[in-house]
């Protein structure tokens, strides 16, 4: 017996709603309409927030800066949609860099349109409308409805928390055609549909390089977010040191799983994969993988970083003796890279070249290579025509940090590779890698993988170490790791 009084569903993805039903989409039934209405009603309103970002006025200065780089122009930057992971779940977004520079929303879908005026640009932030207890998507869109995902900015929370004027995100197409005689450039790679719809230009090229190049400099706002960063990095590693115990004959995931909490505490999360890397694994560049064995008398090389809720992130290096003490040859190698590193360091200075602390780094191995009879002349190798040492020495030294780990990658090279300057933070990073089968390598050495990392301002008058808490010198890694073991070792439950 069938009950009469209850209509067939008549709703589909091109008619969601009908009077007595709202369409939930994919395999999901139907909503009945009187639950929507239900679900919908007796909210009270949400209390209006006061806050302000903490880097309103930066952002509004940065675009300030970016328009005048490009006099009547309109320039579109957005900061991508969510990425689906599996089926019907998302990656937890991750704003685009460069719109997030210029705006600090974290809202996916948003744009940003600078708009040329009168001697002054107008900036507008698009952002879509909300999906609170006003609309049915509230309770039938997982993706957005803010009773699956909680409440977000919308057109009015975003003007008040951003300090910038927006609109609806429905209205941008409307007012990009209004617009279509003036001249445009858009960052392009973060919205496919924004890309499809507006012509190639040259500037869109110039405009991403601008950015990258903008960014070089970091101001005092960037500075103390990425000072905070690297403190909380400093923290990951003594909390991998005290659980190291616990990961001895386990895999390399307890390093990672350890550091990467301290991430999620402290900060938004980690600002790239942690490279957990015990053994000979730290001859592998990018290990990523993390599940190889942890071992007594392996070093261990971790590459890690937090990155800030400002998303700032930190990169710092250590390689450690998972045992508390350097074998004489790990520590011979060791000292090897460290010396390379202080070279580098030194380099660091207002008016310097960027490649100068590779230079002096690389040079510093190169000759501690050939004392280890595993090049013959360094000078040789050192010519640009031969770079023998690069089997051992593999990258380059240094790269720009900040919001991105590889920072300003879009500056144009003479810039990027160009004279340092007050407020950029690069890393310093050489390490020595011989691989487990390397004939070429003394049999003592094979599978020893060092590198050591700093983060590195440089100041009006020279740098400063930003990551310089956490101990470099054999001698005190020791002394800190015995140090870290006298406290209480954290219970993981493993
Ligand atoms: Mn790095």
């Amino acid at each position: 017996m069938s009950d009469h009084s209850v209509p067939e569903p008549d709703v589909s993805a091109e008619h969601p709603i009908s009077e007595h039903w709202v369409w939930a989409g994919g395999h999901r039934p139907a909503v009945p309409r009187a639950l929507v209405d239900a679900m919908t009603s007796d909210w009270a309103p949400a209390t209006p927030s006061t806050d302000v970002h903490p880097a309103a006025s930066h952002a509004a200065s940065r675009r300030e800066r970016l328009a005048m780089a490009f006099p009547g122009t309109t320039l579109v930057i957005p900061t991508g949609n969510p990425k689906v992971r599996a089926n019907d779940t998302d990656y937890r977004f991750r704003p685009g860099t460069d719109f997030f520079y210029l705006t600090g929303c974290v809202e996916p879908d948003c744009v940003l349109v600078i708009t040329p005026g009168a001697g002054i640009s107008h900036a507008t932030l698009y952002v879509p409308e909300r999906r609170d207890a006003r609309t049915h998507e509230f309770f039938t869109d997982s993706r957005y409805g803010e009773l699956w995902v909680g409440a977000r900015r919308g057109v009015s929370e975003a003007a008040q928390y951003y300090a910038i004027d927006t609109a609806p995100l429905e209205d941008l197409a409307k007012h990009l055609a209004e617009l279509r005689d003036t001249k445009m450039a858009i960052v392009r790679g973060f919205d496919a549909a924004l890309d499809a719809s507006l012509e190639a230009s040259e500037d869109d090229d110039r405009l991403a390089a601008t950015l990258g190049e903008l960014r070089l400099v970091k101001d005092e706002f960037e500075q103390r977010q990425l000072e905070g960063a690297v403190a909380h990095t400093v923290r990951g590693f003594a909390d991998v040191v005290r659980a190291l115990p616990q990961a001895l004959g386990r895999s390399e995931r307890v390093i990672e799983g350890v550091f990467n909490l301290r991430a999620r505490v402290e900060g938004n999360d980690v600002g790239y994969d942690t490279i957990a890397a015990s053994g000979a694994n730290a001859t592998v560049l990018h290990w990523t993988r993390n599940d190889g064995a942890v071992r007594h008398g392996d070093l261990l090389l971790l590459d890690a970083g937090v990155e800030c809720d400002q998303l700032y992130t930190a990169d710092v290096t250590r390689t450690i003796p998972v045992s508390g003490t350097f074998t004489p040859a790990q520590r011979r190698i060791y000292e090897l890279v460290l010396a390379a590193q202080d070279a580098g360091i030194a380099a660091v200075a207002p008016g310097a070249d960027f490649a100068d602390p590779h230079d002096a780094a690389i040079r510093v191995l190169a000759y501690g290579l050939a004392e280890l009879g595993i090049i013959d002349d360094p000078e040789a190798s050192l010519r640009r025509d031969r770079q023998t040492h690069r089997r051992y020495t593999l990258h380059g030294v240094s790269h720009m940090l900040g919001l991105d780990v590889h920072d300003c990658a879009n500056a144009r090279n003479d810039l990027y590779r160009g004279e340092l300057r007050a407020g950029y933070v690069l890393t310093v990073e050489p390490g020595l890698y011989f691989q487990v089968n390397d004939l070429s390598v003394p049999e003592e050495y094979r599978g020893i993988g060092v590198r050591i990392e700093d983060d590195i301002l440089v100041t009006a008058d020279g740098s400063r170490n930003l990551s310089a808490a956490l101990p470099r010198e054999p001698d005190a890694i020791e002394a800190w790791m015995a140090d870290q073991w006298r406290l209480a070792t954290p219970n993981l439950g493993l």
